[in-house]
């Protein structure tokens, strides 16, 4: 979807943004070596966000040993390869890293990796979960109430241990989210594959792949995927603790 000169579709409102790759602009990462990237969705974002999602492009020397003090991490490979510890992370590979835990993670020449970070919120008398390695084909994947041509497939143990969630949902042309949804729950998503149009609050903005987008507390959504090909976006909620 190119934009004629001088125009974008991006949009940043307090309740929601749209963040079109036709804008971003690449920078080095903190916490991060060797590896340039764009922070899509960050606090410092109108409306301030709660966690943060950005892209890592790979190089020879793309490394990080960790995310900042009392911060988990979520990395998704969406193309190319990635290295934790000296294991190989193929393609829709991804790892859950703890907060305050040190690895050696890489990102190979020509790689794109996705990454959420959210400071851990621990919670009384539960024992904060380990490392979580897997692969979007090995997770479970269900008909998202009930509808078979929306599949909702959930990267992480649903546990009051974790509080993130990342989920990848993948819609066949025509499906939709089954009603407009207003949660207390924010989300950061990006458009792994094909297009629709996605509700955010009072617009109606066509997506594709490549797009990523900002949803607060509380905006409006609802997304109907459209062309001749399957939609597939990746996304990330904060579950399970008290919003008070
Ligand atoms: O998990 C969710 O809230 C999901 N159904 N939202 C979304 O896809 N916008
Ligand atoms: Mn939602």
């Amino acid at each position: 979807m190119s934009s004629p000169f001088g125009s974008t579709r991006t949009l940043i409102k307090s309740t929601h943004a749209l963040i079109a790759p036709d804008g971003h602009v690449f920078s080095p990462l903190a916490n991060w070596q060797g590896a340039e990237g764009v922070v899509l969705i960050s606090p410092a974002m109108q409306g301030g966000p709660r966690f943060v999602q950005y892209l890592v492009h790979g190089g020879r020397e793309a490394r990080s040993t960790g995310a900042s003090a009392g911060v988990q991490r979520l990395v998704y490979v969406l193309e190319g390869k990635a290295r934790l510890d000296g294991q190989p992370l193929a393609a829709d590979g991804f790892a859950w890293l703890p907060a305050d835990e040190s690895y050696d993670l890489r990102a190979d020449e020509g790689a794109r990796l996705l990454v959420f970070e959210k400071r851990y919120e621990p919670l009384a008398g539960v024992t904060a979960p380990a490392r979580v390695v897997g692969t979007l084909a090995d997770a479970p994947c269900d008909p998202f109430l009930g509808d078979a041509d929306a599949m909702l497939a959930t990267l992480l143990p649903v546990d009051p241990a974790f509080d993130m969630a990342v989920n990848v949902f993948t819609y066949q042309p025509g499906a939709t989210l089954p009603f407009v949804e207003t949660h207390v729950m924010e989300h950061g998503l990006y458009m792994k594959a094909g297009q629709g149009v996605y509700r955010l609050a009072d617009d109606w903005m066509p997506v594709a792949e490549g797009d990523s987008i900002w949803m607060a507390s509380y905006c409006p959504q609802w997304f109907v995927a459209m062309g001749k090909t399957p939609a597939a976006y990746i996304y990330y909620k904060d579950i399970h603790r008290d919003p008070l």
